[in-house]
C-alpha cells in the first residue's frame, strides 16, 4: 500500500463536446430514449439533450465518430440533421 491515487482533478485530458441536431424530439421520453441509446456510444462520458433546441450535446473522452451517434439516434427513432 502507501500508492499514493493520481488526482483526478489534476489530469489534463482533454475533453471533447460536440453538438448534434436531432428531428422528431418531442417530449421528456423522447430526450429520454435519445439519452440512453447515445450514452452507449463507444468513449461517449456524458449525453445531454435540450428538448427546445433540439440538441444532443455530447461529451467524450476522444472525438466521438459521428456515424455511432447517427446510428444510436436511428435506434432510439429519431433523426439525426446533417
Ligand atoms: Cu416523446
Amino acid at each position: 500500500m502507501g500508492y499514493l491515487m493520481s488526482d483526478r482533478s489534476k489530469e489534463t485530458t482533454a475533453m471533447t463536446v460536440e453538438s448534434f441536431t436531432v428531428t422528431g424530439m418531442t417530449c421528456q421520453h423522447c430526450v429520454n430514449a435519445v439519452s440512453e441509446e447515445v450514452a452507449k456510444v463507444a468513449g461517449v462520458s456524458k449525453v445531454d439533450v435540450d428538448l427546445a433546441a433540439g440538441t444532443v450535446t455530447v461529451e467524450s473522452e476522444s472525438p466521438v465518430d459521428r456515424a455511432a451517434v447517427a446510428a444510436a439516434v436511428d435506434e432510439a427513432g429519431y433523426e439525426l440533421v446533417k
